[in-house]
């Protein structure tokens, strides 16, 4: 059993990033201390824990060496513990296949999000749209394959791709808010509608979802430090 306070977090309460690892904690039942990080101004803690990207979140497991990059943490989360909640399958084909889809949803489809913000105009911002349309519905059949007729990706109960995908349901809110416009909905993405339903009322997952107050001023800081692009 890892004891609780050898686990530290750095991260921002409206990072995606960061609300992953806590949902794999909390699913796990890890006890953690949460550091506040200020992106903003970067702490001596983050540049020299994470030096490669300076990005949070990085988990500091007793004196071991830091770990950056949230799916890197949450597999070793899976490792220290793997009798409890384990989230990754036995099958080493399977594991394959939930990274791949893992590392699509971070490569793919999460940055159009940040592409949505960055896009100055009203015809560019629906060519980014009508992009995450497009995969959401990718995502809707990667659902209904992984779920094999249950209630998550993971089957029974939440798994890698639930905690992978769902950490960015706060932000999907907050995108389709501001933008006019629906990620997943009954028509297109009945599956994903309901598992969205189901993922946000999850114990593990509601204790860390970011208000929308908090959304903001993470929005507003990233308007300042990382405008979007001249029209
Ligand atoms: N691939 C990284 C992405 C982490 C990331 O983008 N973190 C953002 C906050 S949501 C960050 O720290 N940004 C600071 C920066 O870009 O300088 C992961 O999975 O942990």
């Amino acid at each position: 059993m890892t004891k609780p306070s050898e686990i530290k977090l750095l991260g921002t309460p409206a990072s995606p990033f960061a609300n992953r690892v806590q949902f794999v904690l909390n699913l796990k039942s890890i006890e953690y201390e949460f550091i506040h990080e200020n992106l903003a101004s970067k702490s001596e803690l983050l540049l020299t824990s994470n030096p490669v990207y300076t990005k949070v979140p990085v988990l500091f497991h007793g004196n071991k060496t830091p770990i950056p990059e949230s799916l890197i943490i949450i597999e070793y989360l899976d490792e220290i513990e793997p009798d409890v909640h384990r989230i990754l399958p036995m099958d080493p084909s399977h594991r394959a296949e939930n990274r791949f889809w893992a590392n699509y949803i971070d490569t793919k489809f999460f940055p159009l999000y940040e592409e949505l913000r960055m896009t100055p105009n009203k015809e560019g911002k629906e060519a980014i749209k009508k992009q995450i349309i497009e995969q959401s519905q990718l995502l809707e059949d990667t659902f209904v394959k992984f779920s094999n007729g249950k209630l998550y990706f993971g089957g029974d109960d939440v798994g890698y791709l639930d905690v992978v995908l769902g950490c960015f349901l706060a932000w999907t809110k907050f995108v389709e808010k501001h933008n006019d416009m629906k990620v997943f909905d009954e028509v297109r993405t009945p599956k994903l509608v309901e598992w969205v339903k189901r993922i946000w009322s999850h114990e593990a997952f509601k204790i860390n979802v970011p208000s929308n107050e908090t959304l903001i001023s993470f929005y507003m800081m990233l308007q300042i430090y990382k405008p979007p692009r001249a029209a």
